[in-house]
């Protein structure tokens, strides 16, 4: 499965070829593992509170953290996120509160969105943290427009776009990809190759399932690198935004990964993937292989586990209590930013927001 895929840390924690990422410290690493725990733990209450019927919509990213978490701990002070389904971890690596986004899972009155966006697509501007957008592939050609911008300003700044392999399938991504090339921008074209797009596998959605060889077709740096081990991600990244800033041009990033659970909590994927495919990543887990490593270097333990997954569980906890007390956006809020001055058809209709 990885034999062309650059790796660190094997699926048994082990060190492969390579040694821990230049000026990567034993903080570091506990860092990356912790960020990976908490959007798993965060993961999880979030779909069981859908279950629960407390929030009505979620996409689970379970089993990707390592490309999420990998990618985001790269970014530079400057640099832009434009995300695409499952990178909501950024966010919060990047500042957003479980507070904020919580509100913006049950868009109520202290969602940033004000109950306009769908539900599970945070915004953070304060992190350069764009909001998702779920017409698929839209994103990539903005994350190459912003860093034309960027170039174009003399900013140093270089811009991360995320997609699945679905989007590979669709215009957006080919135009936005002749483009990064034809115009050197400072961007890194990330895939997360989690091998579906809902009820479709990459084997039945394109001839050749190696996303990295679009990237080569338009001439881009083009790597493809084991989406698990979060080492392999953090540095492939951090490389490849580096050389955008430096103004070597993009990077094409397939980070081949695995989508553990549905779609989102609208789907059953028992319905149409069969469950013995998912028993091979179990193995190949992001966060357990660097359990295993922080557990055999001495760097953690049983100790320093209990009191991350008590601290973590007690902040999402806080979070949920305090966004469930948050009343709905208020009616006469409903045309604020969209006029300046409210149009004469709408007061004579009265209401609350003349
Ligand atoms: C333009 C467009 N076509 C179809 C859809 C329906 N749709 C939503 S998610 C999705 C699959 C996306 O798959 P992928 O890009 O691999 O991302 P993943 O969900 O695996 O993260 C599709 C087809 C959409 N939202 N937008
Ligand atoms: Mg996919």
């Amino acid at each position: 499965m990885y034999d062309d895929c650059y790796q660190i840390l094997d699926p048994q924690g082990q060190l492969v070829g390579e040694a821990i990422p230049e000026g990567l410290t034993s903080e570091d690493l506990i860092s990356l593992y912790t960020w990976m725990s908490t959007v798993r733990l965060f993961d999880r209450r979030m779909v069981n509170l859908q279950r629960q019927g407390r929030i009505a919509f979620y996409g689970p990213i379970q089993g990707q953290e390592g490309a999420v978490v990998g990618a985001g701990y790269a970014l530079g002070d400057q640099d832009w996120v434009f995300p695409a389904l499952r990178e909501q971890g950024i966010a919060f690596m990047q500042g957003l509160t479980f507070f904020d986004y919580i509100c913006q899972l049950m868009g109520n009155e202290s969602d940033h969105c004000k109950g306009r966006q769908m539900p599970c697509h945070p915004t953070f501007r304060e992190g350069r943290y764009v909001s998702m957008s779920s017409v698929i592939a839209t994103q990539v050609p903005h994350a190459v427009g912003a860093a034309m911008a960027a170039q174009y300003r003399g900013d140093d700044a270089a811009v991360l776009g995320f997609f699945g392999d679905g989007a590979t399938s669709e215009g957006d991504f080919h135009a936005a990809a002749n483009f990064a090339g034809v115009f050197k921008a400072p961007v890194v074209l990330f895939c997360q190759n989690n091998h579906w797009a809902i009820t479709v596998p990459v084997s039945k959605q394109m001839r050749n399932t190696r996303i990295v060889d679009k990237g080569e077709a338009y001439g881009l740096r083009s790597v493809r690198i084991d989406g698990n081990d979060a080492l392999a991600v953090f540095e492939t990244t951090r490389d490849a935004l580096g050389r955008a800033r430096a103004g070597e041009g993009p990077t094409l990033i397939e980070a081949v990964t695995y989508r553990m659970l549905g779609h989102t909590t609208s789907d059953d994927p028992n319905s149409y993937r069969d469950p013995a495919e998912v028993e091979p990543w179990k193995a190949r887990d992001p966060i357990d292989r660097m359990r295993l490593y922080l557990d055999r270097e001495g760097h953690w333990g049983e100790e320093l586990q209990q009191e991350m997954e008590t601290r973590v569980r007690d902040e999402i906890d806080d979070a949920i209590r305090r966004a469930e007390e948050v009343g709905p956006p208020l009616p006469a809020t409903l045309f604020e930013d969209v006029f300046e001055t409210i149009p004469s058809h709408l007061i004579d209709q009265g209401g609350p927001y003349v």
